[in-house]
């Protein structure tokens, strides 16, 4: 396929460009018809006998109307149900020809189409955005090679090592099968009971408990091939590789609390960020990096490179980073985009290839056969978001609603009536030849003894832990653990954490009420990992949200001066007040504002600004909600900035131990733990510089960690 027509593809982003695609219908100064093409004189009344009579049989378009809404809904996917996807484009930064001859790999020039979908795994389509779980990353690829499907996690590693016991996790992380309790949380004694009885999961549960399981954004996570692929080149040599999305704006997470009060308050906060980002062109970007293991350095690892269960650290065998994706379009319709895709570990192109990583080798099977039922029958490739861009040519025929019309009477291989067409391409044609590996065994079923370590690298990450980190996985054992009810189970999982860690096991103990471990166990791993913790991400400003507190009477200069500075960094601003409306400064200019108390929160912000003026501050007084906009925001480690009045209010809010004691009276920046304050500036430049830099960090955790210990 030519570059022209592949360009052509991504390059979708106006209404005119969008006509390409026959299928894309707004329907605008369109008259209603049925899906017959017969126009329709009434929608609105069915066809009675009588006016207060009965409805007739013969009312063909009540009929059709009604049949096509009871069949709207098809199966949502049995994990993986809530989803949210964009399109956008990828562009490899140099050849990769060395080591695969994957096209879309080689030519930096060549805008490869995609489609995005992330999701949570356990909850139903209708559940929460941030519930505490593993988000999928599933990207198509249209490449001139056909469809490639990277269907990755935000988690680098899996629950279990062998494919065959998918069922078995799954049934027991979903709610519990006699009352359908609870939705979208892995909190109860099945998952629990399944933990314990298999210990392999340790590694995956310490992910899952960690800040990794309840991302701020979609647009904020990494994501992770997790299986081992190869890469193929030409000349048919082949490397051991994992895939890697590593996200432009780094990785950052919401807090326990946020995460659960988003549930209830917003429960598209994700998805709703992914759309507005790509709606205001904040394209969200993540570069594509590949670690590599030669064929002959395969067992050269203290873990097996085949186990799923395990990472290869970054330290140890660097990451690559060979391009680039960028989300710049949102879908049209989330039924026949996000809904209907289709992803599989198994569509790769020439030049990529598997492993025999057990895990991936059941994958292979599981993705088609799901979409078999889900999207009723063999021909879901011809539905417009799973299409290939490259053409496609074979003698598969019929099946639930086949698409093409093939001409001709041929439908079988080999055949003289059309000189054998379509004909197998050769190696240099491109056809795809599986990689020559050699393999010899008995028939066994059995895991290999390489595999059979289920702690060191749980050691490993929890040694890689910021101490602010390790308080947030012993909460959410806490939480989860604190749920279950069997005390058997309860203690088991202190005995096996112990495992990991003795001092986890001891808190973990202390706050779910069961004996901590007689005594102190572990790996005796020291390592760890310095990349896995959040803590050494990319920290910037760009695109975070600001709250801005302000009523009636507040400084119009001050607001507006750090409005501009927001700008001026690419983060943006939310005035908030009591009602909807327009606020009035002390010198009478309006001011929009853009959410009341009812219609947000401090959880749905990155940072939150007090403004200054008398009257404002008299006013903020009355309201609770404009106090526990102020607490939440401190206690979810946000940067916090306020001018003058503002800081009174931050003192009457009993954000304490940094304004109290500040000598405020001349105008200097005042910054505390991600508290930025000035009084009497005649000028906020120096503030907004502060201000600015508390925000790009994100968090301040040192306000939940004072003290450095671990305490339970
Ligand atoms: Fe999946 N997985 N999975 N999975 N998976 C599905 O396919 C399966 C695994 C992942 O946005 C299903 O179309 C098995 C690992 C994502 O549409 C199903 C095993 C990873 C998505 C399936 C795994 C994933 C799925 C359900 C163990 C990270 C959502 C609906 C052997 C690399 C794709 C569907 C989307 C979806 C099977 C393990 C990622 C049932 C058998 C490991 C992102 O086929």
């Amino acid at each position: 396929m030519d570059k022209e027509r592949q360009n052509e593809a991504v390059n979708l982003e106006n209404e005119k460009d969008q006509q390409l695609e026959s299928f894309r219908v707004d329907h605008t100064n369109t008259k209603l018809t049925t899906n017959q093409g017969v126009r329709v004189s009434d929608t609105d009344n069915s066809l009675k006998a009588g006016e207060r009579g009965p409805t007739l049989m013969e009312d063909f378009h009540f009929r059709e109307k009604m049949t096509h809404f009871d069949h709207e809904r098809i199966p949502e996917r049995v994990v993986h149900a809530r989803g949210f996807g964009a399109h956008g484009y990828f562009q490899v930064y140099e050849p990769m020809a060395e080591f695969t001859k994957a096209n879309f790999l080689q030519d930096p020039s060549v805008k490869t189409p995609v489609f995005v979908r992330f999701s949570t795994v356990v909850g139903s389509r209708g559940s929460a955005d941030t519930v505490r779980d593993v988000r999928g990353f599933a990207t198509k690829f249209y490449t001139e090679d056909g469809n490639y499907d990277l269907v990755a996690n935000n988690i680098p590693i899996f629950f279990i090592q062998d494919a065959i016991k998918f069922p078995d996790i799954v049934h027991a992380l979903k709610p519990e099968p006699h009352n359908e309790i609870p939705q979208a949380s892995a909190a109860h004694d099945t998952l629990w009971d399944f933990v314990v009885n298999n210990t392999e999961t340790a590694h995956m549960m310490m992910w899952l408990l960690s800040d990794r399981a309840i991302p701020r954004s979609f647009r904020m996570m990494e994501g992770f091939g997790v299986n081992t692929f190869r890469f193929v080149n030409d000349q048919g040599k082949a490397r051991f590789v994992k895939f890697h999305w590593k996200p432009l704006l780094g990785v950052h997470s919401l807090t326990w609390d946020e995460a659960q009060k988003l549930a209830g308050k917003d429960p598209d906060f994700h998805r709703k960020d992914l759309w507005e980002a790509i709606n205001m062109g904040e394209y969200p970007e993540f570069e594509f990096g590949v670690q590599m293991i030669e064929e002959k350095d395969e067992f050269t690892f203290d873990f097996d490179i085949l186990d799923p269960t395990k990472f290869w650290p970054e330290e140890v065998i660097p990451v690559k980073i060979i391009g680039k994706m960028t989300l710049n379009r949102n879908q049209d319709n989330f039924f026949t985009e996000t809904e209907q895709a289709a992803f599989h570990a198994g569509h790769v192109v020439p030049g990529i290839d598997f492993s025999n990583d057990p895990l991936l080798q059941g994958r292979l099977f599981s993705y088609t056969d799901t979409q078999l039922l889900r999207l009723s029958g063999p021909n879901f490739h011809e539905i417009p978001i799973n299409k290939p861009i490259a053409p496609v040519n074979n003698n598969q025929r019929d099946g639930f609603h086949r698409m093409t019309i093939d001409r001709g009477s041929v439908s079988y291989s080999r055949n003289s009536l059309r000189g054998n067409s379509p004909e197998p391409a050769s190696d240099k044609e491109n056809g795809y030849v599986h990689y020559n590996e050699k393999v010899e065994g008995q028939k066994i079923r059995k895991r290999s003894d390489s595999f059979n370590d289920h702690y060191q690298q749980a050691t490993l990450f929890w040694n890689s832990m910021s101490n602010a980190e390790k308080k947030h996985i012993i909460k959410a054992f806490h939480f989860e653990v604190g749920n279950v009810k069997d005390i058997a189970i309860k203690q088991r999982v202190v005995e096996m954490f112990n495992n990991v860690d003795g001092e986890l096991a001891k808190q973990i103990a202390i706050g779910i009420g069961v004996n901590p471990p007689e005594t102190p166990g572990g790996t005796g791993v020291t390592a760890s990992s310095p990349a896995v913790s959040q803590e050494n991400t990319f920290k910037g400003a760009l695109t975070r949200k600001v709250a801005i507190l302000a009523d009636n009477g507040f400084n119009a200069n001050e607001v507006m001066e750090v409005i501009t500075a927001l700008k001026g960094a690419g983060i943006h601003a939310d005035i908030i007040s009591k009602n909807l409306g327009m606020i009035t400064s002390a010198d009478g200019q309006q001011l929009e504002v853009n959410k009341s108390y009812a219609t947000s929160g401090a959880i749905m912000y990155d940072a939150l600004y007090v403004a200054g003026g008398e009257q404002s501050l008299a006013n903020l007084m009355m309201y609770k909600e404009a106090k526990d906009f102020v607490s939440e925001a401190f206690v979810h480690a946000k940067a916090i900035g306020a001018t003058n009045e503002g800081i009174d209010f931050l003192t009457f809010a009993e954000v304490k131990n940094v304004i109290i004691a500040r000598p405020e009276t001349q105008a200097q920046v005042f910054t505390d733990m991600g508290i930025v304050t000035i009084r009497n500036a005649t000028d906020l430049s120096a503030f907004t510089e502060e201000f600015i830099h508390a925000i790009s960090q994100h968090r301040h955790w040192l306000r939940e960690d004072q003290d450095g210990k671990l305490t339970g």
